[in-house]
């Protein structure tokens, strides 16, 4: 496989500047016409031969200025099709290839999904549509005609604007569709099928009347109305926030069940997967809301950040996709709630992101270097991404920021551009230098930040000392004296605080204010009162999580050395004050009594020992249960509802605190307590409140588990967005030696191999626990080995990312290490192994 490098990018040698794609969908086969207008790439440069990139595709003719080419004048292979001496100036192209839509299992390129056509070709997938050059920084303008069978696909979608539309022979009909925007190949997308929709409309800024429409199989279509007020949210989010508007007439949403990625933007028709579009409270819960706001605002976000400026190449990737992260975070913080949702996304970053960044997938927000894309879709171009672009609104505030915005739109609309564009951008606009900020784009791994502070009562000086690092912000107690940005440049900074009249207790990085470890010489005493006073909800949150971390590894050393585990009665008494806080939001309670991932914990330890770590949450777990059981019954009591469902914050923070709170008791598993989870799970009203009952209830093995499991199936094993929650409940359970009934599992008639939210929900559940992912006896690891090279055959991308959750195997003792290895040694061996898991599983070796 061969390896591809940021440092060898050329500007393509041409222009596509129109294409006219004709698609004939067929049951057996389908024939794309495609038609280009090319122009000569660099200026005065002679008749380099017009490289195309083509996969798994049937060439059927050839022809430039209207003649088809003889045999010797162009060459292919798997990869390319090569015109040696293309005419000199402008011509037009036409090619025609013979594609199998049905038998596609990659799920990239054109390919059925429950009888549908649908398409996805970011990042290369349009080369197996037709041969083209398949890269971001050809941008043409298109128009799609789609021919195909009236009865079978009554509904044919593309790009842009309908332009025409009839009927043809032999019960046959055509539509065509143009797109005035120059776009990149990736962008491009069709659908064909059996669809009914919701429409609605949107009157942007400038008076323009757009129509929405959300496309699903019919009797989906009452689960749509989430979709549609998110969209209508993001349209209107991104007038008053940014000052952008949308730019056609018509923006369609289509969802499909069989989807690789979460979703994705392309131009005027988005393609989704179904979780992220569907709901109602009864199938869907409060997170699936959360995430369909997100999602639904990330791919309309897109429109300008990703679409009307593109990205260059690939390794440009988290220009687009971490600011339009950053983008779908401040949209749902400004409609719920901003302390709660900067929790979750710096939990995300920290129990997903930190792991790959100290392992050997680690890579820059801007990688290097690629086997395949794909494979790059991270959480650390995304989500990492998406915090080096916040470091910018830190430092030169919603203002600047918003000038930095304007100026990049200005300079790049319509074009294709690097990170250094964006960067340049916000500089420009704030005339400001920011020296030594691009590293955070060439630059892997998470800076630790050393912190200590001293204080002198005679001069009143109070005195921080960083080391190591990058960029911080400081402020004081919870009567805030002040609150200050302090940028951190060097590789080791004081700075002097004056006229401080007692010992401060320093409040840093608040609100995360960059994507580091902070390592403060904080004491314990300080951090208890952070979690009690700090004035900023976040790091109030971030005290007791440094607490919860601290106290977690010392009884991991206590469990280790076969001592007797004891919970220091200060812990218990800072989280009974915050469950009593009435002042408190809801949900940011429910935040606060939760403990850190066990992953978090074995990302701190020098050898990761998931049964120790286990066993310690679950001893803490239950002794907070035991000690604060009836505040714990006290808030699962006031916090029911009768109240029919609403997507609204006080409900949500109503909802989590009460399942938080549930959890918690369930463990206890006491008869009363059981009797307690078995009552809420019987009078639910809501899919939010069941599937956290039976959470809590499928804790503990045995009867009432087994039961509860079997009921919810009963109930809900017609709606397969359902049956996908209730496998990754399964998968995701530590009870012991789970890794049988996950086997069983595979074989369940409702799971399918082929669709990869059951594969994600099953395996890459399975994968989540580390209990039973890294039993001793291999047997997690045995599993996951012989599903990666079975899925490889169907799906690669789906593999590739199973395959990962191998990567950090080093981390383990010696015998997990030597069991993991030999597995990712099999992969590694195994013939016709995709490049997608052949990356990822070489790379882990190495
Ligand atoms: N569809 C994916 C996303 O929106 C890739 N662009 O992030
Ligand atoms: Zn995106």
């Amino acid at each position: 496989p061969k390896e591809i490098f940021l440092k060898d990018y050329r500007k393509p040698d041409y222009l596509f500047d129109k294409v006219d794609l004709q698609f004939q969908l067929g049951e057996e086969k389908t024939i794309v016409t495609t038609k280009i207008v090319v122009s000569p790439g660099v200026e005065g440069s002679i008749s380099a031969p017009l490289v195309l990139h083509g996969c798994d595709l049937k060439l059927l003719s050839i022809k430039v200025n209207g003649t088809e080419l003889k045999g010797e004048e162009y060459t292919v292979d798997s990869r390319h099709l090569t015109v040696s001496t293309p005419p000199a100036g402008v011509f037009n192209l036409e090619i025609v290839t013979e594609i199998y839509p049905q038998l596609n299992t990659s799920l990239e390129g054109l390919y059925k999904s429950t009888g549908n056509f649908c398409t996805q070709c970011e990042a290369e997938g349009f080369r197996k549509i037709t041969y083209f050059q398949d890269r971001p920084d050809v941008m043409a303008k298109y128009t799609c005609r789609i021919e195909a069978d009236k009865t079978l696909y009554p509904v044919l979608l593309s790009n842009g604007n309908l332009i025409e539309q009839g009927d043809l022979e032999d019960g046959k009909h055509f539509a065509l569709w143009e797109d005035p925007f120059k776009k990149p190949s990736y962008l491009f997308a069709l659908v064909a099928g059996q669809l009914g929709c919701r429409e609605d409309s949107f009157v942007t800024c400038s008076g323009r009347n757009v129509t929405l429409r959300i496309w699903t199989p019919a009797q989906d279509l009452p689960k749509t109305a989430h979709a549609m007020y998110s969209l209508k949210a993001a349209m209107q989010w991104d007038e008053e926030v940014f000052g952008l508007e949308y730019d056609l007439d018509l923006f369609n949403i289509v969802v499909v069940p069989d989807f690789n990625m979460g979703a994705m933007e392309n131009k005027s028709l988005n393609i989704f997967q179904s979780r992220l579009v569907l709901a109602s409270p009864e199938t869907a819960t409060d997170g699936d809301y959360a995430a369909i706001l997100g999602v639904v605002g990330h791919e309309y976000f897109h429109n300008w950040t990703g679409n009307r400026v593109t990205c260059r190449d690939w390794f440009q990737l988290t220009l687009k996709e971490g600011l339009t992260v950053f983008r779908d975070q401040e949209f749902s913080s400004d409609l719920g709630c901003r302390t709660v949702k900067r929790i979750a996304d710096v939990s995300k970053l920290r129990i997903y992101q930190f792991p790959q960044d100290a392992g050997p997938m680690a890579h820059p927000i801007r990688p290097h270097s690629y086997i395949k894309m794909d494979n790059f879709y991270t959480v650390t171009v995304y989500e990492k991404g998406a915090e080096v672009v916040r470091m910018y609104k830190t430092m030169f505030g919603a203002s600047g920021f918003r000038k930095g915005m304007d100026l990049y739109f200005q300079r790049h609309d319509g074009q294709a551009v690097t990170c250094e564009d964006f960067y340049a951008a916000m500089c420009d606009a704030n005339n400001a230098q920011l020296p030594h900020f691009l590293q955070w784009y060439s630059q892997a791994g998470t800076p630790t930040v050393k912190v200590s502070s001293s204080y002198d009562p005679s001069s009143q000086t109070f005195s921080l000392k960083f080391s190591d690092g990058t960029l911080q912000t400081l402020a004081s107690d919870d009567k805030p004296v002040f609150t200050t940005v302090l940028q951190f440049k060097k590789k080791e900074e004081e700075f002097i605080f004056e006229n401080i009249p007692e010992k401060p207790v320093p409040s840093l990085l608040r609100g995360y204010s960059a994507p580091v470890r902070l390592d403060s010489d904080l004491s314990e005493s300080d951090l208890f009162f952070l979690l009690a006073n700090d004035s900023d909800e976040f790091n109030r949150w971030e005290a007791g999580q440094v607490l919860a971390r601290k106290l977690m590894l010392s009884l991991v050393a206590d469990f280790q050395q076969q001592k007797t585990l004891v919970l220091n009665p200060k812990f218990v008494d800072g989280l009974r004050s915050i469950l009593r806080n009435t002042s408190l939001d809801k949900e940011f309670i429910a935040k606060a009594i939760t403990l850190p991932g066990q992953g978090e914990i074995m990302d701190m330890m020098a050898v990761a020992d998931p049964d120790a770590v286990h066993a310690v949450r679950n001893f803490i777990k239950k002794e907070l249960a035991l000690q604060l059981k009836d505040d714990l019954l006290a808030a699962v009591a006031s916090n029911r509802s009768s109240e029919a469902y609403m997507f609204n914050h006080n409900s949500m923070a109503r909802r989590a605190l009460k399942n938080t709170c549930l959890a918690y008791l369930a463990s206890l598993n006491e008869p009363d307590v059981t009797e307690l989870a078995l009552h809420e799970y019987k009078t639910a009203t809501n899919m939010t409140e069941q599937f956290a009952a039976l959470l809590a209830l499928s804790q503990n093995p045995g009867k009432v588990r087994d039961d509860a499991l079997l009921d919810f199936y009963n109930q809900w094993q017609n709606d397969y967005l359902v049956v996908s929650k209730w496998f990754a409940l399964q998968a995701t359970s530590d009870i012991p030696g789970n890794v049988v009934n996950v086997q069983k599992l595979l074989s369940h008639p409702a799971f399918d191999m082929r669709n990869p939210n059951k594969v994600y929900s099953l395996i890459g559940g399975f994968c989540g626990s580390p209990v039973n992912f890294h039993a001793k006896d291999g047997s997690g690891y045995k599993f996951l080995g012989e599903v990666v090279l079975q899925l490889d055959k169907i799906n690669p991308q789906v593999a590739s990312r199973m395959v990962s959750a191998f990567s950090r195997w080093r981390r383990y003792d010696e015998n997990r290490q030597a069991l993991a290895k030999a597995q990712l040694e099999m992969i590694v061996s195994a013939n016709g192994l995709s490049e997608n898991v052949y990356e990822i599983a070489s790379k882990s070796l190495a």
